[in-house]
């Protein structure tokens, strides 16, 4: 038992983890940590649901989905309690807005729609950049022959990826998907249609997601864009649905684009290039330009990155720096603004925001903010 487990019973307190937040109320699962105490009582669920300590919000300090909470006097006839501390997150993702996530649950089709290996790169390259662990799941394996699916397993392995092959509907994979997702908070991302919510509702029957559903236009699953939710694997780990997207911008600093390769990442850590700020074009001397498959996509990527990084400095946005006041004459102008707490918590979070563009699907952005300013 560790020392935070053994001074959370003696003070009766309980650990979980959030896992859907709706207006003031949070769904916490309960760690095994705190069963003892479950039986103790006759509990018979393994979730409370809790408000939020007044000093708690006096602070400032919100609770997302996937912190770890301390619970303090459980009202176990009600299923009550009351979320006493947040501890501190590992990782932080704006939208979804979610606590400690581990790993990205990269869900590609094999068939239906077919394989792009340039969209699935752009997919890798945006999932590599925010730093989680990646885990490539590919759907649908039962479209294809056993054949291709070798072709596909060889090609991604020398791109430095090991997938995993799964058919929600027969089953196929599923018992090592489950083994990589265990005891992790997992998110799922992937384009349209792959079959992301039908892969949930395999790993998680209670989940019940809506399959071959799309909204509207922006074609995103409907259920996940209602809120954010942690469902439990019941083998162990959680994990979250997410908006299908299928075209992620290429807004990476273009000199960290080759360490979103793997096969890059390889040959920078074997040798070095002879200049220090290497694109890995034509300099003389580079290590990483060389005959590997995607070594074109890296170049087609950074025009697109330095293209993107020109576009972003040329034309500052009004919008973000300046903002329109009006004065009580009724004249209007352009005032600089101060910091808001969306911006500041923004560029506070950066490392994360590269993540956003995988889950982000048109307005979906103010529907999490209104959620989260609840
Ligand atoms: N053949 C086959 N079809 C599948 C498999 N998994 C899902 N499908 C089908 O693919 C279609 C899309 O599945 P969804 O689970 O809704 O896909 P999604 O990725 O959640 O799509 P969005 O919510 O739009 O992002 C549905 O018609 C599913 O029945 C599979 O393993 N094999
Ligand atoms: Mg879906
Ligand atoms: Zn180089």
């Amino acid at each position: 038992m560790s020392q935070l487990e053994q001074t959370a019973r003696e003070k009766n307190q309980l650990q979980g983890t959030v896992v859907a937040v709706q207006a003031n109320f949070y769904q916490v699962l309960l760690e095994p940590s705190s069963q003892q105490q479950i039986n103790a009582v006759n509990f018979d669920s393994n979730y409370l649901l809790c408000t939020r300590r007044t000093r708690l919000k006096k602070i400032g300090q919100k609770v997302l989905v996937g912190d770890r909470v301390i619970i303090e006097e459980p009202d176990w006839q009600d299923g009550r309690g009351a979320i006493a501390k947040v501890q501190p997150r590992n990782t932080e993702l704006q939208r979804p807005p979610i606590a400690n996530a581990d790993i990205i649950l990269l869900v590609f089709a094999l068939e239906e729609p077919s394989l792009d290996p340039w969209q699935l790169s752009r997919f890798l390259v945006k999932a590599e950049s925010t730093k989680l662990q990646l885990c490539l799941c590919l759907n649908k394996c039962d479209l294809i022959s056993q054949q291709q699916q070798q072709q596909w397993q060889q090609r991604l392995e020398a791109w430095g990826y090991s997938p995993v092959f799964v058919s929600a509907i027969n089953n196929q994979g599923i018992e090592p998907l489950k083994s990589r997702l265990r005891g992790k908070i997992a998110v799922v991302a992937g384009p349209s249609g792959v079959g992301k919510s039908s892969l949930i509702n395999n790993l998680i029957p209670s989940a019940q997601l809506r399959v071959g559903e799309v909204s509207g236009k922006l074609q995103r699953g409907r259920h996940t864009t209602r809120h954010v939710e942690l469902f439990n694997i019941p083998d162990g780990g959680l994990l979250a649905d997410s908006p299908g997207f299928n075209q992620p911008d290429l807004d990476c600093d273009p000199s960290d684009l080759a360490l979103y390769f793997p096969e890059a990442r390889t040959r920078l850590s074997q040798g070095s290039c002879q200049f220090n700020n290497c694109s890995h074009r034509d300099e003389p001397n580079c290590v990483v330009r060389g005959d590997w498959e995607r070594y074109e996509y890296y170049r087609v990527f950074l025009d697109k990155a330095i293209a993107n990084q020109k576009a972003q400095q040329n034309t500052p946005d009004q919008e973000s720096s300046l903002k329109l006041k009006v004065k009580r004459s009724g004249k209007s102008q352009y005032e600089p603004r101060l910091a808001s707490k969306k911006y500041r918590r923004l560029s506070r979070r950066e490392k994360h925001q590269n993540l956003q563009e995988l889950y982000c699907a048109g307005n979906i952005n103010e529907i999490y903010e209104e959620a989260e300013d609840i």
